[in-house]
């Protein structure tokens, strides 16, 4: 069957818009609602028909929970870590009313969420990882200075067969149940993103989009200009002839570059300072900043005194162009090497629970390491990683929560709708951070099944029309002749563990084994650039073996190396005239949880180059030294234009 996407797109009622990151301005308030909230189980998921969304307080036993985290490790409770079914939260706090409008906003929460304000329903949604929202305006007393208000919200985190990513409940008994998860890391649930109100005006900006579409260069490759095209979309206004707009491009001195006043234009800026990403020998160390504009949109009353509305900058734009050639990836018409590592938002007590030690730990880890990029394996991570990828430079692929599609999900309706309803909402969230390089649309699928070229075909095709630049791709672990989707898409992004799930001990096959990997996969799609997406062995920190045996400190680090050679041979950076190999990504940063198994010490992957402690295990030395040496490839020679 050949999906029709545009059919897809009629009836499912996508939300084509934005949820612009809540931020503060002269006509935005925000106010945080983190902190501790009341917490209970709902064993029997009885919560609903009981109406606790409609009493003053959740019914006892309540305990205290941080939000946000997710609540399976904060206690000592056995039940509650590995509970599956629903729980419920529920905070009262106090709202003045100074602005026309308020909107309640969850960066994520996982998996199924119901949110209910002062009794009345405000929201539903399904999936973690992306951000939603609701106007609760209609649910709080506006005929008084202040409103009382009282959030209750229930979370479900059983996943199915249709649920991104999927899972399978099985009851082995009334006392035994179980989520089976295709996936390799845990199912953290709660509320384990940030919790917002924020205000805006009657009118208001609702969503902004900007992108590069081209920049032209001097003979030196100094780029002399630019052109950037946006789009502003208004909300709350009838009719909209009684609104202008404002458009300015202000540089960090905050000096205006450049305006417009329509809503849908472009901005030309001459001289432009471009955003590179960091760790290559013609850009900036990942310590140091990539230059970032800021674009401030000021909504006015069409009327003589021209009253403003409403304002709202992003403070993260930045100017580079993205192409791929057969056997480059090109940021700024220059050849880019992604030497970075994956990882997970994962890590002790927190779960998957979002936390600014943690998100500043990552990215002064990438400084040191000299990582340049890594995948947000294997989900969209929260808005704050993007922020600070786009002031380093660090390149992200974005991937979508769908790792673990088997040939039960290609033959889904369900299951591809709510696959573009995912992949739709990542782009619109990311779309403006250029620290985003390539969308990933998921990971090791079972793509050697037949119904996958039906599926992957409906699938690029969808995402090709709102992909805003970037190159589209999926992680794969289908071998290089049987593999049905990835011809629809734009590079090829492989795992490979020789030497560790295959020749486990075997170091001495690795380098063959990769070489003809990627000599097989070149041969097939020879107009495609390739990235090895993850490669890695579990290493217990402090196990020592001299020879080097499996999961020793020593077997990690010369498992490494066994593979770089080869990548060096293939490299696009080494050979500009031949290499076709433009990156790698370790499996993983740091060690990460994962469900208990016979696999599992201790419930950790521990392939990290990290422990989950982010202390170095000795293969991280090796990684860092060697992408110095990567970041200290002369590349000035390569910066002509590339066909
Ligand atoms: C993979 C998966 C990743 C796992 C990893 C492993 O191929 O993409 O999610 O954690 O292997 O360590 O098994």
């Amino acid at each position: 069957m050949l999906w029709s996407y545009f059919l897809l797109l009629t009836t499912l009622n996508i939300s084509l818009h934005a949820l612009l990151y809540p931020a503060e301005s002269e006509t935005r308030q925000v106010k945080s609602l983190d902190g501790l909230w009341h917490f209970r189980l709902d064993e029997q998921g009885v919560g609903e028909n009981e109406r606790w969304f409609a009493q003053p307080n959740l019914p006892e036993p309540t305990i205290l929970m941080p939000v946000p985290s997710s609540y399976n490790d904060v206690t000592q409770n056995i039940t509650i870590h590995r509970h599956i079914g629903w729980v419920w939260y529920a905070k009262d706090f106090f709202l003045h009313n100074t602005a026309p409008r308020w909107v309640l906003r969850f960066q994520a929460a996982h998996y199924e969420i119901r949110v209910w304000v002062n009794g009345h329903s405000a929201v539903n949604h399904s999936g973690g990882h992306l951000p939603f929202e609701a106007d609760i305006t209609p649910f709080i007393s506006t005929n008084k200075d202040y409103s009382k208000v009282h959030i209750v919200v229930a979370i479900n985190n059983t996943l199915t067969p249709t649920t991104l990513p999927p899972g399978y409940l099985q009851i082995h008994s009334p006392s035994y149940r179980e989520l089976q998860t295709p996936f390799d890391f845990f199912n953290y649930a709660g509320i384990d993103r940030s919790v917002i109100l924020y205000s805006t005006s009657t009118a208001y900006i609702q969503d902004i989009t900007i992108d590069t579409q081209r920049i032209d260069y001097d003979a030196q490759h100094i780029a002399t200009s630019a052109v950037l095209v946006y789009t502003v979309t208004i909300a709350g206004v009838n009719p909209i002839n009684t609104i202008r707009v404002l458009i300015e491009l202000l540089d960090t001195n905050g000096m205006i570059v450049a305006n417009n006043t329509d809503s849908h234009s472009s901005l030309v800026v001459t001289k432009p300072n471009l955003w590179e990403p960091c760790g290559m020998n013609y850009t900036h160390p990942c310590t140091e900043h990539s230059y970032l504009y800021t674009l401030q949109v000021t909504l006015y009353n069409d009327s003589p005194q021209m009253n403003i509305l409403d304002i709202y900058r992003i403070r993260h734009v930045g100017i580079r162009t993205i192409r791929l050639t057969d056997s480059k990836f090109l940021v700024n018409e220059r050849p880019f090497y992604f030497h970075g590592a994956n990882a997970h938002e994962d890590s002790d007590i927190r779960g998957k629970g979002f936390d600014h030690v943690i998100l500043a730990k990552h990215f002064n880890l990438y400084g040191w390491l000299h990582g340049n990029s890594f995948r947000t394996s294997h989900y969209p991570y929260a808005d704050e990683f993007y922020e600070m990828a786009d002031r380093f430079g660090i390149a992200i692929i974005d991937e979508t929560p769908a790792v673990g599609l088997s040939a039960t999900q290609f033959v889904s309706q369900a299951t591809l709708d709510h696959h573009i309803q995912v992949t739709t909402e990542m782009i619109n969230r990311d779309r403006n951070h250029p620290s985003v390089l390539m969308w990933s649309l998921a990971n090791e699928p079972e793509s050697n099944v037949p119904s996958a070229k039906d599926y992957f075909s409906a699938l690029a095709d969808f995402t090709r029309s709102i992909a805003a630049g970037r190159p589209i791709t999926y992680v794969i672990s289908a071998g290089y002749n049987n593999d049905q989707g990835i011809q629809f898409f734009d590079m090829i992004c492989i795992n490979r563990y020789f030497g560790w799930y295959s020749q486990p001990g075997r170091l001495d096959q690795i380098p063959n084994l990769v070489s003809e990997e990627l000599t097989n996969w070149r041969h097939r799609f020879p107009n495609k650039p390739i990235l090895m997406s993850e490669y890695g062995a579990d290493t217990v920190v402090g196990l020592h073996h001299d020879p080097s045996f499996m999961f020793t400190e020593e077997y990690q680090k010369d498992f490494y190396t066994a593979y770089h050679g080869i990548f060096d041979n293939f490299s696009s950076l080494i050979h500009p005239d031949t290499g076709f190999f433009v990156g790698e990504l370790p499996w993983n940063m740091f060690d990460f949880a994962t469900d208990q198994s016979i696999t599992r010490v201790g419930g950790l992957n521990r392939k990290g180059l990290f422990t989950r402690q982010r202390q170095p295990k000795a293969a991280a030395f090796v990684i860092k030294s060697r992408y110095e040496h990567l970041e200290s490839i002369n590349t000035n020679d390569l910066c002509n234009s590339f066909e």
